[in-house]
């Protein structure tokens, strides 16, 4: 893990579950973490805990993200990890401005990460971009049209940037965690909607694990996974990270 070391990593979403955990992970291998979410007092106690910067920001203001990005300097990674879930209901039932609030985050936030750090990575041909995916970018779950919907646009922005910088040493992968013991799982069980918020807790995997996951592919083993998503949800995924079987 030698490549983490030293390497200034953003990760959005940092205030709380995978971006938080992912912020220890990379921070204890050595990275300059920047930590950006809203929650500014989650942020500053977890930049004294990693040595890393509290940059507070709503990812669906562009004009903040890229503020982010000016105060973190070169960017050697980007980890596009915000997301909401928030609030699952049938199409039917659903508040168009809530849905929307969704789209702004999940998917124009990623836009605007991406937006922000291109111009750079692409002009010193080197960086990686890592867009937090889902199993339900390539499925129909009911209750998650905003989710299915954004996480599936997240996939087409993962294949749509690497065609359009693959070759200028500037690399954009996709990570699909699987189900991750978080408040958004607590408020997928708390819905009652689908199969998902059956699941026992025990089903989901931890957070660090994603972290490990970043880890590996910010190094070499990333290369194979340009323009798709890596999912820890299958052997061959949790067996490059050196995580347990499914
Ligand atoms: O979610 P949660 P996870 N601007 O709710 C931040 C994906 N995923 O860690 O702003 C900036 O604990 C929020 O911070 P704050 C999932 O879709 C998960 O589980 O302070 N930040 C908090 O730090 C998402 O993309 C599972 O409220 C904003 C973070 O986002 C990513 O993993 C499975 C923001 C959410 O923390 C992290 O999810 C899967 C904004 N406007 C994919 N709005 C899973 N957990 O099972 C929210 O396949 N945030």
């Amino acid at each position: 893990m030698r490549h983490v070391k030293g390497k200034t990593v953003v990760i959005t979403g940092a205030s709380k579950g995978i971006g938080a955990a992912s912020a220890r992970v990379l921070a204890g291998l050595g990275a300059r973490v920047v930590l950006a979410a809203r929650s500014g007092d989650a942020l500053l106690a977890l930049a004294e805990e990693t040595g890393g910067i509290a940059a507070p920001c709503d990812v669906s203001d562009f004009a903040q993200v890229q503020a982010v990005m000016e105060r973190a300097g070169d960017v050697d990674v980007l980890v596009n990890n915000a997301g909401l879930i928030d609030p699952i209901a049938l199409l039917a039932d659903s508040d168009p401005t809530a849905w929307g609030r969704v789209v702004d985050v999940n998917i124009k936030g990623v836009y605007h990460g991406l937006r922000a750090v291109l111009p750079g990575m692409v002009a010193r041909g080197s960086g990686t971009v890592i867009n937090i995916s889902s199993g339900a970018a390539t499925s129909a779950l009911e209750g998650w049209s905003h989710y299915c919907a954004t996480k599936a646009a997240v996939l087409s922005l993962t294949r749509v940037a690497d065609n359009e910088v693959r070759g200028s040493g500037v690399r954009v992968m996709g990570l699909s965690p699987g189900t991750v013991a978080t408040d958004m799982q607590r408020e997928i069980a708390a819905s009652g909607i689908n199969p998902v918020s059956q699941l026992s807790w025990d089903a989901h995997i931890p957070p660090d694990w994603v972290g490990q996951a970043i880890a590996v592919l910010m190094g070499p083993e990333g290369n194979a996974w340009c323009g798709q998503d890596f999912s820890l949800k299958t052997e061959a995924g949790r067996n490059i990270v050196g995580l347990p079987p499914l």
